[in-house]
C-alpha cells in the first residue's frame, strides 16, 4: 500500500484560482488589517483558511440538491436526515440547525443556568462562547500532554479524568450540566479521543448524572484513529466505530460543515424526551421549524448523502494521507509543527518557529500574513487572539498553544497544492529572523479573531 493514498475519486467540475504577486498581497494584507479572514478569497491562491463548509460535494450530493422537498413543515428530506442519523449515529432526536453553533446556541440555553461549570476537552471559540453567554465558567480538562505542541503521543484530545474528578468534587455534581467531548479537539492540533477515554468518562458521569454531550464536528476524523491506533479496532469499519463512540453520549452538535461533507448545515442530537421537547421550544424562535431549523429541503438531502459517504474507509484513509503528507513534509525540513499530525489540519507552532516575538505581540497571528504574503497560501491564526479573553478579569486568556492552522478543505486540493504550502512555509522558516510583530489596533468584544484589525511592530 502506498504511504500517501491516491485520492479515492475523479474531478468533474473545476473551478479556476489565480495567482497574485507578492507585491499585491502586500497591499491586500495590509488593508486585511493583517487577519486572513478579512481578506477577499478572489485573493488567495490556496486557501486553507479552515475545512468548515469549505468540502467538495460529490455528484450525488450535487443530485440530492435537486430533490429539495422545500415544504415549511415535515419536508421529506428531514425525514431522511432523520433516519439517517439515527442509523450512523445511533441518538433517538435530531434537531436540524443552520450551522454548527446554532446548535450549541439551543443546547447552552436549555441546559445552562448562570453560575454552571462546563468541563471540557480543550475549549472550541463559539461553543465557550455560548457556553459563557449562557452564565457558565467553561473548564479545561484536557491531559495536560495536549499543551506541548511538540510532545508525540496518541490520543492527546483525551479528557483527565482526574481533572473532572476534581472539578465535581470542587463545585458539585449539580452545578455540572453536561461534559462537552469533543471529537477530534480542533485547538489541539485535530488530536482524537480514544474509544477507552469516552467509555471512561462515560462511566464516572453516570455516577453523578452528568449528561455527556459531545462537540461531534470531527467525529468521522476520530472514528479513523481509533481503528489505526487504538487495540482491537484495526478490523472494525469506520461506519461502525462511529456507532460506538456515540453510544457514550447522551447527545451530541454537529458542524455538518465538516465531517457530514456539506457546505452549510448541523444539528442537535440527544436521547432525552424532555430535552428534545425544550429544544423544539427554543429553534423555532432561533432556526425555524423543528423539520428544517435554518436548513432548505435539499441542504438536508445533501447532508444525509454526506453522511454516508463520510464513513467510507478510503475517503477517510486519504483525508488523513493528506495532512501527514503536508505535515511530513514539514517535518522532515525542520519547521515546527504540532505532533502528531491530526485529523483535519497541520498546525504551524509559532512559539517556536517565531521565538523572539513575545505572545502579545501575536506571531501566529503576523505569521499567517506573512505566510499569505509570500506565497497567497490563506491559513488562520489559533493562539492568543482566538482566546479572546478572561470573562472575569478581561485580561488576554494566554494558550500555551501558539499556532497556526493549515486547514485542509475536504476532496478540494491535490498533493501537489499541497507540495506548494510546504515549499512556502519552509522558505518563510528560512527567513523567520526578519518577521517582527504586531500590535491590535481594533478589537470586537466577541470572538474577536474574526474581524480584530492589526498593524505590524516597526
Ligand atoms: O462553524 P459552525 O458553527 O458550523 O461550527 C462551530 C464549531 C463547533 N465545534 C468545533 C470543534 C468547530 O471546529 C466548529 C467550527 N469550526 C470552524 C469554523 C473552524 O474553522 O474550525
Amino acid at each position: 500500500m502506498k504511504k500517501y493514498q491516491a485520492e479515492p475519486y475523479k474531478i468533474k467540475a473545476v473551478e479556476t484560482i489565480t495567482m497574485t504577486t507578492q507585491k499585491e498581497r502586500e497591499e491586500y494584507i495590509k488593508k486585511a488589517g493583517y487577519n486572513t479572514f478579512l481578506l477577499e478569497s478572489s485573493q488567495v491562491y490556496i486557501d486553507l483558511l479552515t475545512d468548515s463548509g469549505t468540502t467538495a460535494m460529490s455528484d450525488k450530493q450535487w443530485a440530492c440538491m435537486m430533490l429539495g422537498d422545500e415544504a415549511y413543515a415535515g419536508s421529506i428530506n428531514f425525514m431522511h436526515l432523520q433516519e439517517t442519523v439515527r442509523e450512523y449515529y445511533g441518538f433517538k432526536h435530531i434537531v436540524p440547525t443552520h450551522q454548527g453553533r446554532g446548535a450549541e446556541n439551543l443546547l447552552s440555553s436549555i441546559c445552562i443556568k448562570p453560575g454552571d461549570y462546563v468541563p471540557g476537552n480543550m475549549y472550541f471559540t463559539t461553543t465557550r462562547a455560548h457556553q459563557e453567554l449562557n452564565g457558565a465558567t467553561f473548564r479545561d480538562i484536557i491531559i495536560d500532554e495536549a499543551h506541548n505542541a511538540q510532545l508525540d503521543v496518541p490520543f492527546k484530545g483525551n479528557i483527565d479524568l482526574k481533572k473532572l474528578q476534581a472539578l465535581i468534587d470542587e463545585v458539585g455534581p449539580e452545578r455540572i450540566p453536561y461534559v462537552c467531548l469533543a471529537v477530534t479537539v480542533n485547538l489541539a492540533g485535530g488530536q482524537p479521543v480514544s474509544m477507552a477515554n469516552m467509555r471512561a468518562v462515560k462511566e464516572l458521569c453516570s455516577k453523578y448524572g452528568i449528561k455527556v454531550m459531545y462537540d461531534a464536528t470531527r467525529c468521522v476524523e476520530n472514528a479513523f484513529f481509533i481503528q489505526e491506533q487504538e487495540e482491537g479496532y484495526a478490523n472494525t469499519p469506520v461506519r461502525a466505530i462511529l456507532k460506538e463512540m456515540m453510544s457514550y453520549a447522551d447527545g451530541c452538535t454537529m458542524s455538518g460543515k465538516k465531517d457530514c461533507l456539506v457546505n452549510i448545515g448541523g444539528f442537535l442530537c440527544m436521547n432525552d424526551d424532555e430535552l428534545y421537547q425544550k429544544a423544539t421550544e427554543l429553534v423555532v424562535l432561533y432556526e425555524g421549524m423543528p423539520s428544517y431549523g435554518g436548513l432548505a429541503g435539499r441542504d438536508m438531502e445533501a447532508m444525509a448523502q454526506g453522511i454516508k459517504e463520510s464513513v467510507n474507509d478510503a475517503y477517510i484513509s486519504h483525508r488523513i494521507a493528506q495532512c501527514r503528507y503536508l505535515g511530513d513534509k514539514l517535518i522532515e525540513a525542520g519547521v515546527p509543527v504540532v505532533r502528531p499530525i491530526g485529523g483535519h489540519a497541520v498546525f504551524l507552532d509559532a512559539r517556536a518557529f517565531l521565538p523572539h516575538i513575545a505572545q502579545e505581540e501575536f506571531p501566529a497571528q503576523m505569521l499567517a500574513a506573512q505566510l499569505y504574503i509570500e506565497s497567497g497560501v490563506r491559513s488562520m491564526e489559533r493562539g492568543i487572539i482566538s482566546s479572546g479573553r478572561n470573562k472575569d478579569t478581561g485580561e488576554h486568556n494566554r494558550p500555551k498553544l501558539e499556532l497556526v492552522r493549515l486547514t485542509i478543505p475536504r476532496r478540494v486540493y491535490t498533493y501537489a497544492h499541497l507540495d506548494v504550502v510546504a515549499e512556502a512555509c519552509i522558505e518563510l522558516y528560512k527567513h523567520r529572523n526578519n518577521i517582527k510583530g504586531l500590535k491590535m489596533v481594533y478589537e470586537p468584544k466577541v470572538l474577536r479573531f474574526f474581524t480584530a484589525r492589526f498593524e505590524p511592530l516597526s
